[in-house]
């Protein structure tokens, strides 16, 4: 897998790119990750990358040429897919990573300031990708998430240890609950059958229990999950749970305020 980005702040990727995961991966030729600085694709002395905004309002705006340059040059004799990270981007999740994965060649495009000139868009950009509603000053972090995340879809550069986290979310649910040393936290126990060594009752237990979480947390992953029989008929066990326990607590309620009044 290849990753190319462009950023004006190059800097903030040597640490990321040389640590855990990554850093493995790249060394164990698994990850190729290089990142260009943008000014080095600008024409003139002050190496601009940025300019005020036709139509006046705040705020700075990129420059086209450079970017353009730079997606050209880098990305010559590849077929890279190329992405802009942006707010206005496709919303970044499991499901999109690993079509992005798929592709194996990527550059990515980290804008700065108010954003970058429409026409980067329409001559070298090939998707907008968001990871949140939210404005970052940066794409640098939302590359950095992009590529950790695409990362631990390459065969080899995830230990079995951390499979274990990708397959939850692979089936579209929330991951279980997990517990380690020492036994005893607070006076709150450790459930016993993870004590079990009972190998089929604890997959049992997890799989029951990311449900749980699912239902309680994001019911709304449910409606996209491909569930088991098995899963459905544990999840409607889940939800007359959760249902009788939400009855005993409007139960409860009534009553405390029928003893308040
Ligand atoms: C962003 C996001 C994001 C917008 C203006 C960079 C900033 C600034 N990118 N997902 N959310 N980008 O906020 O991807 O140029």
């Amino acid at each position: 897998m290849r990753v190319s980005i462009l950023t004006i702040f190059p800097e903030l990727f040597s640490g990321f790119l040389g640590a855990s995961l990554i850093g493995r991966a790249s060394a164990k030729g698994l990850l190729e990750v290089d990142v260009h600085d943008l000014r080095e694709f600008t024409a003139d002395r002050h190496r601009s990358v940025d300019d005020e905004p036709y139509g006046g309002g705040g705020g700075m705006v990129m420059m086209a040429p450079p970017w353009i340059r730079a997606v050209r040059e880098v990305g010559q004799g590849r077929s890279a897919w190329r992405v802009l990270l942006s707010p206005q981007g496709r919303r970044l999740d499991e499901r999109l990573v690993r079509e992005l994965a798929e592709r194996q060649d990527l550059i990515l495009l980290c804008g700065r300031y108010e954003g970058i000139d429409e026409r980067v868009l329409a001559t070298v950009v090939d998707e907008e990708i968001s990871i949140g509603d939210y404005v970052l000053s940066g794409g640098e972090l939302p590359a950095m998430v992009l590529v950790e995340a695409l990362s631990r879809q390459v065969p080899g550069v995830v230990g079995l240890a951390d499979s274990v986290v990708q397959d939850s979310f692979r089936a579209g649910l929330l991951d279980h609950p997990h517990y380690t040393r020492p036994p005893v936290v607070e006076g709150m126990e450790v459930p016993p059958v993870l004590l079990s060594g009972d190998h089929a009752a604890i997959v049992a237990w997890r799989e029951r229990e990311a449900l749980r979480a699912t239902l309680e947390k994001r019911p709304d992953l449910l409606a996209a999950a491909e569930l088991a029989p098995r899963q459905q008929k544990v999840l409607a066990g889940l939800r007359n749970e959760v249902e009788s326990q939400s009855q005993q607590k409007a139960g409860l309620a009534s009553r405390r305020e029928v003893s308040d009044n």
